[in-house]
């Protein structure tokens, strides 16, 4: 059995409700894996994990339904997509439990990561009457040129602990649409929430009458991840995750002629110029440094500040530090949760040291705390570090709240060294002058795959493609047309002249 008796505390019950309420059934419990809270470090369940054979049985059967599903017209394959949006409303709060529980996020963030997905449902369902293709004037008498988007086949999706269901989601959600089946392998941090949110669409899936196959979750580890990665079966590997997995996969993908979608690290910056609104970008800086306990991927981890008003800044910056309530996220005022682990505590603690002896100096937090209350959970004051110089630890994304704090003179510098980090995901600019502006997000401005102005760098909505530049993998997704990393694309030339000229005048016979 998954609990003994003296095992289950009131969360691990909480949980194991709200995992009942979505759907998750005693199937998916057993001995092979243990699921932990970062809230305290307890023992939520334990699990029964998929085998190599589960994890290529599991594609084997998605492609199967793909030759299927790929006939079904996109309208109605929307219509899944919309009865998993619906259930997700009905299930938000559960949902948001257990992302709760097991990712550390405090209710608002939870309930937030769960909106994403609704969102992206709605988009997907938008999107499924939208799957344009151009035509375009053919250069020969009686004839049509035009493009035509088809299903692409089986999906593999490996996601990351920070947004356990959005991420995922945002890729499920445009591949069912697209005509796809997915198979999951979301982080062995996040099990519980993977099982909610695909059992949420397994209800959907059965519900529309649907191949039951075109979503599959396998519970599996890395090694089983790899099979996802190396099997020719699989279309498309979109992989959240660590540059190092990038680097990994990447290659193993490309040498079988796989697509991917990568989103990697962040090391995600804002400028602020001398007209900023200070107050403003306080706000913005904070959420973006802080939220999620410095856990997104685009989480702020830079600030570039015009000499002129650092000082100033800096001083705002400390004490709204000082005022962050950090504690259990079961408590609704609390703003700041767990790290997810003890790796990432020495990882923080690490950049730390490496950081004051580059030159830097620690203006505030960086220590842990509630140790006697938690002593198996790692609760952290989000550190803000003055640097004299964009020295190697800011080179690097540690997975932590540390801000690190630079100045310039001019905006020509700041952007170069903006633009100096190996990785290019998101960025802002905190301004009121409009060249101001408008530089930073022009061709020769950010190079991220995000750039704002007066807000933060993390947040963004569905509405527009997510993913960044050089480290960070190139990768789309979520909206704009991400969709179309999730087809193929089919060129048609129709001659109806009932004659056989050749393009560019050829003469043949
Ligand atoms: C991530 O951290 O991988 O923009 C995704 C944001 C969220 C998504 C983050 N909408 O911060």
């Amino acid at each position: 059995m998954p609990l003994t008796q003296t095992e289950i505390t009131e969360l691990a019950s909480s949980v194991r409700a709200s995992l009942t309420a979505c759907g998750v059934t005693e199937s998916a419990y057993g001995t092979d894996h243990d699921a932990f809270s970062p809230l305290t470090g307890e023992r939520l369940a334990g699990l029964r994990t998929a085998t190599n054979e589960d994890v290529d049985a599991a594609i084997a059967a998605a492609a199967e339904a793909f030759k299927t599903w790929r006939d079904v017209p996109a309208p109605l394959r929307g219509n899944v997509v919309k009865r998993w949006g619906e259930l997700l409303t009905e299930h938000k709060q559960d949902l948001a439990n257990i992302v709760q529980a097991e990712a550390g996020k405090i209710t608002s963030e939870a309930l937030g990561e769960v909106q994403e997905m609704i969102d992206i449902c709605d988009f997907a369902v938008g999107q499924s009457r939208m799957l344009y293709g151009k035509t375009m004037p053919s250069e020969r008498p009686g004839h049509r040129l035009m493009e035509t988007w088809h299903p692409l086949g089986v999906v593999g999706i490996i996601s990351a602990f920070n947004f356990p269901v959005a991420v995922y989601s945002w890729n499920t959600a445009l591949a069912l649409i697209a005509g796809d089946t997915v198979v999951w392998k979301p982080s062995g941090i996040t099990f519980l929430s993977a099982l909610a949110a695909d059992a949420l669409l397994a209800r959907a899936v059965a519900e529309s009458g649907a191949p039951k196959d075109i979503h599959r979750l396998v519970v599996t580890d890395r090694a089983g991840g790899q099979r996802l990665v190396k099997d020719p079966r699989v279309a498309l590997v979109s992989a959240t995750g660590s540059v190092r997995m990038g680097r990994e996969i990447a290659p193993q993908v490309a040498e079988r002629f796989g697509r991917v979608i990568l989103e990697l690290g962040g090391n995600n910056a804002a400028v602020i110029t001398p007209s900023a609104d200070l107050d403003l970008a306080l706000r913005g800086i904070v959420f973006a440094a802080v939220g999620t306990a410095g856990q997104r991927c685009t989480s702020m981890r830079r600030l570039i500040v015009h000499e002129s008003v650092v000082d100033q800044l800096t001083e705002k910056l400390v004490t709204a530090y000082g005022t962050l309530s950090i504690g259990t996220p079961l408590k609704e005022e609390n703003l700041v949760g767990p790290l997810i682990n003890e790796g990432s505590y020495e990882a923080m603690q690490q950049a730390l040291a490496d950081a004051q002896a580059q030159g830097g100096t620690v203006l505030t937090g960086g220590n842990r705390v509630l140790t006697d209350e938690f002593p198996e959970a790692y609760y952290v004051e989000p550190a803000i570090v003055r640097m004299s110089e964009q020295s190697a630890v800011v080179h690097n994304e540690t997975f932590a709240p540390i801000l690190y704090v630079m100045t310039y003179t001019d905006l020509d510098e700041a952007i170069a060294t903006h633009n100096a980090v190996p990785q290019g995901l998101s960025s802002a600019i905190f301004t009121q002058d409009q060249a101001e502006a408008e530089r930073f997000i022009s061709a020769s401005g950010s190079d991220c795959g995000i750039a704002n102005v007066n807000i933060g760098t993390s947040g963004a909505e569905i509405g527009g493609a997510f993913g960044g530049e050089k480290e960070t993998g190139g990768g789309r997704e979520s909206g704009s047309d991400s969709w179309k990393a999730y087809m193929r694309q089919a060129t048609n030339t129709v001659n109806y002249s009932g004659q056989l000229p050749l393009a560019q005048g050829v003469k043949f016979i």
